[in-house]
């Protein structure tokens, strides 16, 4: 049988790993992965190729390109806010001249196969920039085309690989005389913050709600960089990945855009903290805001309006605030660290 190879970059991120779990439960498919880190052996396991390598090194992606015929290619490799922030000229070579070579397989794809190539992309609630916080009140559920003005480099990147994904999408190389359009499928979500009970994110600016979980989960003290009061959107780590995989199988013709909003919870950091302690009553958090990181998450909306996503490919997260707690993370991350339950505590 023929099966669909799927390149996934980026693979050994949180992302990569629940994605490829699901990819892997399904016939016919064989997946081809690349980090830039040696992959974790459960993820290594699933895959037809592991590849430790760089998405900027062309050498590698001419070979991949030669040795395969991909059908669609998660892009998910980056480097995140709070990273990009420290490291912007890494951070533009990585997230933005690293999405271009991508984009050029894809094409090179379509034009070796004849054929579209998917090309899904998770961008991110970066991508806005509300100029302070009494407008974030004000703006409640940001839409698409609001506030598209990131004051970080990584943000930045996002938006504008937007862009380059409609390029590819609808103009790429308009002045030929047979202009190759529509040989790229770019289809992106702009991710909120994700929380999974598997794996901890490093580098992002809304990991204070992940880091606060897996402390108290270790029975570790945690300072919170943010204040108590700040809120912004989040995703349960399930969900983040049925977004890409429905996403990635809408028919084209449903979808009138290429970039969509998800969400599906937005508590406070207090709220999460409150949450957090109906299960590990003995977590301890301090909320001692770093004030540079703190101007970065108010810029992001406190919710965002994903009704087009839910409308045209029947985006639906299973997990609001309540269940993804007492349904996801509190029993996954109790069996990851081995943390006997509230019954057994007493
Ligand atoms: C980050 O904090 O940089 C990311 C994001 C919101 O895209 N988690």
């Amino acid at each position: 049988m023929n099966k669909n190879t799927i390149l996934v970059t980026g693979a050994n991120g949180e992302i990569g790993h629940g994605l490829i779990e699901h990819l892997a439960k399904s016939d016919g498919v064989q997946i081809v992965a690349i980090d830039m880190n040696p992959m974790d052996k459960s993820i290594k396991a699933k895959c037809h190729k592991a590849i430790v390598g760089d998405i900027l090194d062309f050498g590698l992606l001419e070979t991949l390109s030669t040795a395969h015929d991909f059908d669609t290619i998660y892009h998910l490799a980056a480097l995140l806010s709070t990273r990009a922030e420290r490291q912007p000229t890494l951070a533009h070579r990585v997230n933005v001249d690293g999405t271009l070579n991508l984009l050029e397989l894809a094409i090179t794809q379509s034009r070796l196969q004849g054929r579209e190539i998917k090309f899904i992309y998770p961008s991110s609630i970066a991508v806005y920039g509300l100029p302070d916080v009494v407008t974030k009140h004000k703006s409640g559920k940001v839409k698409e085309n609001q506030w598209c003005e990131p004051r970080t480099m990584y943000g930045i990147n996002k938006l504008y690989n937007e862009q380059l994904g409609r390029y590819y999408t609808h103009y790429y190389r308009q002045l030929d005389v047979e202009p190759a359009r529509g040989r790229v499928d770019f289809r992106g979500v702009r991710f909120p913050g994700l929380i999974s009970a598997l794996t901890v994110p490093t580098g992002g600016t809304s990991d204070f709600a992940p880091e606060m979980l897996h402390q108290a989960a270790q029975h570790l003290p945690y300072d919170c960089f943010v204040r108590e009061d700040t809120r912004i959107p989040f995703m349960a780590m399930p969900d983040a990945i049925k977004a890409l995989l429905h996403l990635q199988a809408a028919p084209r013709e449903r979808l009138s855009r290429l970039v969509y909003n998800v969400g599906a919870f937005n508590p406070s950091a207090g709220e999460v903290y409150a949450r957090i302690r109906n299960d590990f009553p003995d977590a301890k958090v301090g909320f001692l805001p770093d004030q540079k990181r703190q101007v970065i998450v108010d810029s992001w909306p406190e919710d965002v309006d994903d009704s087009t996503a839910r409308t045209e490919w029947g985006y639906n997260p299973e997990y609001d605030f309540e269940r993804a707690f007492s349904e996801y993370l509190i029993p996954a991350i109790r069996n990851r660290y081995d943390t006997p339950s509230k019954q057994n505590n007493r």
